[in-house]
């Protein structure tokens, strides 16, 4: 197994567009600080900290949904207790292409069922309880939602991701550590094999005690390490080591946003305890800046995730039928997640025939079409990957003539790290240069929302960063 914090690889740095000399220290997944090492050279390794593959790969979705559906749908509960009659799961006609398709089609890459939620009931035959979908009149009882979804997900070209909550308010072991840790490992390899390939398994947070008060102590790294030896490509989200929890679920990422941050996924604190010594969390506004990589031994590439629904609750309640989101809404929160360095999973809850309702398909077409006329004219001509050094922190783009834009799109090359700690962006109107925006992180991407403008140049400048940047092409775009 490869060594967790000593995996350095020296790699020679890719074509650029400007010369590149050097060779730079590249440390995947996470590294450890040097003992003893000053704040310049923790500044200095931490620019070397780049992505598994999987990671760079996940990032790219930008759009995932989020279904979550179960007993809840039918008894209009958002938390179950597990005491659910699983005979009360009865959709009447249920099509998972239904979802798939339309949400294929509103440009979402993956998308995240809820397997099992809190309540324990399992959306999938499972071997390893008696409260599953075998258990209810759908199909027969010889329905498998987790199948049906999978093959639909396929057949629209959308990975395939499922949530499996740890918490378990049904399963009389739960609390009983070993024997519960061993019945949701079985759970797991169930989903893990017999689905083909599953792109992302999302590890809630929230969870309660088992009977009698019980605290169930979760096993994250055999958890870990099922995921890994069964399905090597997927990521794991949340409780998982590859993909963070944003800490709202409100659809608000953070404008200073680091994918190489200090706040240890759950298996790595486990050992190194550096959330507790550190005073942090989830939820806490910095997860990256000096000053933390100052107070910490180790450093993790744990992207942010922002996960929201498209409706109040994370269940489908027909009472809320007129609460979704409206366009605008989803605007902002696509300005505030993918715009800002995270992926946005967004909650869209087959009702209770088991499709997805005529409102909420309304709104991602709409949505899917708005993100699809924004991202479709990046006005930039010409233009490629830079590498800026510290001497030349600039670079400058000519901008197609009588073009307008009111988005300025910014992406470092992730593979190479994330760097950018200070940037400002300006336009030149044939006479004079002005600045339109300015930020702090970049990472994967970052879009500025401006003053609709028209220039025939813009300027791109890092007033501070943690070693050469790698700048992808930027983009200008115009949003409705
Ligand atoms: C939370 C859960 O408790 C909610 O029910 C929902 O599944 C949300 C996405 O995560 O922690």
């Amino acid at each position: 197994m490869k060594n967790l914090f000593a995996f350095t690889a020296a790699l020679a740095c890719a074509a650029s567009a400007l010369s590149c000399g050097n060779e730079e220290q590249y440390h995947v997944g996470r590294l450890a600080f040097p003992e003893g090492a000053t704040l310049d050279e923790k500044v200095e390794t931490a620019a070397g900290l780049v992505p598994e593959e999987r990671q760079l790969e996940w990032q790219k979705n930008e759009l995932t949904a989020f279904l979550h559906f179960g007993v809840n749908t039918f008894t209009g509960r958002e938390w179950g207790d597990g005491t659910e009659d699983p005979s009360l799961f009865m959709p009447t006609d249920m099509d998972c292409d239904q979802w798939a398709e339309i949400l294929s089609a509103a440009g979402f890459k993956l998308a995240i069922l809820t397997a099992k939620h809190h309540d324990g009931f399992c959306l999938w035959p499972s071997a390893v309880t008696e409260h599953t979908v075998a258990a209810s009149p759908f199909r027969d009882g010889k329905g498998d939602v987790v199948k049906e979804f999978a093959e639909a997900c396929r057949r629209h070209d959308l990975k395939v991701g499922l949530y499996l909550s740890p918490w378990d308010r049904n399963a009389s072991c739960y609390g009983d550590t070993p024997r519960y840790n061993e019945f949701y490992i079985a759970q797991l390899t169930e989903l893990l094999t017999n689905y083909g390939k599953i792109d992302e398994i999302w590890l809630d947070g929230a969870n309660g005690e088992g009977p009698d008060g019980r605290k169930q102590e979760y096993d994250w790294k055999a958890i870990s390490e099922t995921v890994r030896r069964l399905q090597p490509d997927a990521v794991l989200a949340v409780k998982g080591e590859d993909v963070r929890w944003v800490g709202n679920e409100d659809g608000l990422g953070r404008e200073t946003e680091w994918s190489a941050t200090v706040l240890a996924p759950a298996l790595f604190n486990d050992v190194t305890g550096q959330n507790e010594a550190l005073g942090i969390a989830e939820k806490a506004p910095d997860l990256g800046s000096r000053a933390m990589l100052e107070k910490a031994d180790n450093l993790y590439w744990y992207p942010s995730e922002v996960d929201v629904s498209i409706r109040p609750g994370w269940f489908y309640h027909d009472y809320e039928d007129s609460s979704v989101k409206s366009l605008e809404q989803l605007k902002e929160i696509y300005f505030r997640s993918v715009g800002m360095n995270s992926s946005l999973l967004l909650n869209v809850p087959p009702d209770r025939r088991g499709r997805i309702s005529a409102a909420d398909s309304a709104r991602l077409t709409e949505f899917g079409v708005w993100v699809r006329i924004l991202n479709s004219d990046n006005m930039i001509s010409g233009g490629k990957e830079v590498r800026l050094r510290k001497e030349r922190p600039s670079c400058e783009y000519h901008v197609r003539p009588e073009s307008r834009f009111n988005v300025v799109m910014l992406q470092e090359d992730i593979s190479k790290g994330q760097r950018v700690e200070s940037f400002t962006v300006e336009t030149f109107d044939g006479k004079e240069w002005s600045e339109v925006a300015s930020g702090t992180t970049i990472g994967y991407k970052r879009l500025l929302r401006i003053p609709e403008s028209e220039a025939s140049m813009i300027r791109v400048t890092i007033n501070a960063a943690r070693g050469d940047v790698h700048l992808l092409r930027p983009g200008l775009y115009f949003a409705e």
